[in-house]
């Protein structure tokens, strides 16, 4: 990676896919029939908590049982080791850039780990199911919902992210679908500000043909390789 000194890194569920968590749009990623749009809105919260509630008990329960692979060590180590600026923007609700040891890591679309208080705006550890209505930590009401971004809410963190896009010389996505807005815009604002981009994804991703460089195959397999 000759010449390069600030790397922005955005991942998606593709990461996270071998590692036993299902992806969003992949075949057989409907959760009990229902597709990710329907059940990661504000109004399907309002329409249908329960619905909701259980989808991310679900989720949360099985993310613990799950363990990093050997993509997520690959990019723990480079993170470790590289002495630029160096960002990994992950659409992943799950810890597993963490537990692999990532420090680096920025949570645009949330984090299983955390509730969030709609009476009191306070986030906090969620522990046991958010189906029982457990009462917020800090201001006792029974408001909290899972800390995640749902469509037609605004990620977190975008300036820090465009700001990092802005610095870097290098963009690389790994195992996303190049769906969701606004991660699948990144690589036209890298492309726009002339930073290389490079795609790591199972097959062509929605935005493939906007890549300088794309390969294709698993992440276990491809990330190692371009990281070491
Ligand atoms: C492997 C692999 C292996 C498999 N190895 N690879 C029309 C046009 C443009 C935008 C919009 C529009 N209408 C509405 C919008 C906006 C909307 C949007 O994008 N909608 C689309 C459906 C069109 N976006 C929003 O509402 C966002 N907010 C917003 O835009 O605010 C306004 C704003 C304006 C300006 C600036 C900033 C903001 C919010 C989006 C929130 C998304 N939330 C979710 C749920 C999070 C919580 C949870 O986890 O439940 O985020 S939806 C879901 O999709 C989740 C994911 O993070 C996200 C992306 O999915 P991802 O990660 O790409 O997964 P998949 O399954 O799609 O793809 C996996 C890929 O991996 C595939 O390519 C596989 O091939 C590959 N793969 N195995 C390598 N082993």
């Amino acid at each position: 990676m000759k010449d390069i000194r600030n790397i922005v890194i955005l991942t998606g569920a593709g990461v996270s896919a071998e590692s036993g968590i299902d992806t969003f749009r992949s075949e057989g990623g409907l959760w009990e029939q229902h597709r990710v749009e329907d059940v990661a809105t504000p109004e399907a919260f309002m329409r249908d908590p329960d619905l909701v509630l259980r989808f991310y008990d679900m989720r949360r329960e099985a993310i613990q049982t799950k363990q990093p692979n050997a993509a997520h060590h690959a990019l723990a180590r480079l993170d470790a080791e590289w002495p630029g600026d160096l960002l990994i923007v992950t659409q992943n609700v799950d810890d597993l850039h963490e537990r692999a040891g990532a420090r680096r890591v920025l949570h645009m679309h949330g984090e299983h780990l955390l509730a969030w208080c709609t009476a009191c705006d306070v986030r906090s550890l969620w522990v046991g199911a958010l189906l029982q209505r457990p009462a917020c930590p800090a201001c006792g009401e029974k408001a909290l919902r899972p800390d995640v971004v749902w469509f037609g809410e605004m990620p977190y963190r975008m300036e820090e992210i465009y700001e990092a896009l802005r610095k870097a010389d290098l963009f690389v996505s790994i195992g996303t679908s190049g769906a969701v807005y606004p991660a699948a815009g990144f690589v036209r604002q890298a492309r726009q500000l002339g930073v290389a981009t490079l795609e790591l994804n199972l097959g062509p991703s929605q935005g493939t043909l906007w890549f300088e460089e794309a390969r294709h195959g698993p992440a276990t397999e491809l990330v190692p390789a371009w990281v070491d």
